[in-house]
């Protein structure tokens, strides 16, 4: 089994969340912040067979999408090298092994 973690920007939240769901796949979000930009974004936990990871990333792809987002006063007066602007998402997605997975 894997879990895939999946970091999207907060306004696709409702639409990465309404794919997974239309797909039967289980999810948990969480309320996360952004370490750059200090803004806030969704974190979604998904638990999969191996076989459903390549699927749950292109549903993840099909409901989320890039953006360009101004970089704001408070994280650019804190780093000189900040841009003025970045590019966020679609999604950021890592996969890890999971070792052990109950529902007691
Ligand atoms: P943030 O940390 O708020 O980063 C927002 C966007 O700012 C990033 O978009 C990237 O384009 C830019 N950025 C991040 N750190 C930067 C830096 N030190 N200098 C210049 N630009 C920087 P994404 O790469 O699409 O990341 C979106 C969100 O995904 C991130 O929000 C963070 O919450 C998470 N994330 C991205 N990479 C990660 C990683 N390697 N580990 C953990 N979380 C990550």
């Amino acid at each position: 089994m894997k879990l895939v973690i999946a970091i999207v920007h907060k306004d696709d939240t409702a639409t990465v969340e309404q794919g997974l769901r239309n797909a039967g796949i289980y999810s948990t979000k969480l309320a996360t912040t952004g370490g750059f930009l200090m803004s806030g974004n969704t974190t979604f936990l998904i638990g999969v067979e191996e076989s459903q990871v390549d699927d749950v990333i292109n549903n993840i792809e099909r409901h989320s999408r890039k953006r360009s987002q101004v970089v704001p006063s408070k994280v650019k007066n804190a780093s000189q090298d900040a841009p003025n602007k970045v590019k966020v998402g679609g999604a950021v997605v890592f996969v890890v092994d999971v070792e052990k997975f109950e529902r007691l």
